[in-house]
């Protein structure tokens, strides 16, 4: 039978590169994000994999649960859970932060994922299987100058993955956390509010992670049989030491 995925901020970067692993491995998928061209787009490129296509923002809760409330009995039986829908806003010590960015990361990065996780947990309870792969950061485990918040979201994304493994242990629902270190892709560009020069030039002078690095750790994780439990991995770019420790030669 035909396992399904569902895949949140498949419209870029990790997410997007996650989705066209799994469909490699056989799931047919469920791609979210806010827009829905680029959907799409993603859905067309995975032709023949059947692909459902569902928009929203991960922060609003009554969004999630209509959406995830409408999905065809075909795409219902969702075996693995990507949460991936989040990023960073903001690179300023904490006395100069913006609020608003504050309010985005931890709505987005912490509570969409609990709001996305709720959603589908029923399904997986009723049918007492379920694989949830968490995507945390390396700037969860370290903190790093002006990081603050973001670095906090992602420090709440790993305490809430090892509480969802524990509680949802007897429930046969696998819970793991990938942590990647600097990975090519929209990142910055959302950090830095579209100035796309300042963006570059995190990746300047070494050879970043490319989404599809990240996605191939992940695309292993969910294909191992039901005795293995890859709970944690952090991936680091060859050129990385630490979240802010690079060597550009
Ligand atoms: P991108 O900006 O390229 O992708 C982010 C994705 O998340 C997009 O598809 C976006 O979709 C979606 N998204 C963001 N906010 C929302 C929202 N409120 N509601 C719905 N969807 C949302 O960045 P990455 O691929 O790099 O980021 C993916 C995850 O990886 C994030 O959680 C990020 O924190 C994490 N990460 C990234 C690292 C990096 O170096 N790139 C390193 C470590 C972790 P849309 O805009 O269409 O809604
Ligand atoms: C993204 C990696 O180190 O830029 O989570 O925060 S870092």
């Amino acid at each position: 039978m035909t396992r399904t995925a569902f895949v949140t901020g498949a419209s870029s970067g990790i997410g997007r590169a996650t989705a066209v692993a799994l469909a490699q491995s056989g799931f047919q998928l469920v791609v979210t994000g806010r827009r829905r061209e680029r959907l799409e787009e993603l859905a067309q490129q995975l032709t023949p994999t059947p692909v459902h296509i569902l928009t929203f923002d991960v922060r609003d809760r009554a969004a999630v649960d209509a959406a995830v409330a409408s999905l065809p009995a075909e795409f219902r039986d969702v075996d693995v859970l990507v949460n991936n829908a989040g990023g960073a806003h903001g690179l300023a010590p904490i006395q100069e932060g913006d609020p608003n960015d504050w309010d985005v990361m931890v709505d987005s990065n912490v509570k969409g994922l609990l709001n996305v996780s709720q959603a589908v947990l029923p399904g997986m309870k009723a049918r007492r299987q379920g694989h949830i792969i968490n995507i945390g950061s390396i700037a969860g485990h370290e903190v790093y100058a002006n990081g603050n918040v973001y670095c906090a979201s992602k420090a709440a994304v790993a305490a809430l993955t090892k509480a969802m493994r524990i509680d949802l242990l007897p429930l046969h629902i696998r819970v793991a956390e990938v942590n990647p270190g600097a990975v090519e892709t929209e990142f910055s560009e959302v950090r830095f509010k579209g100035d796309a020069a300042r963006a570059a030039k995190v990746y300047e002078g070494f050879d970043p992670l490319k989404p599809e690095d990240i996605a191939e750790v992940i695309q292993f994780m969910v294909t191992r049989p039901a005795n293995v439990h890859i709970a944690e991995v952090t991936i680091f770019a060859g050129a990385q030491g630490a979240a802010t420790l690079i060597r550009r030669d």
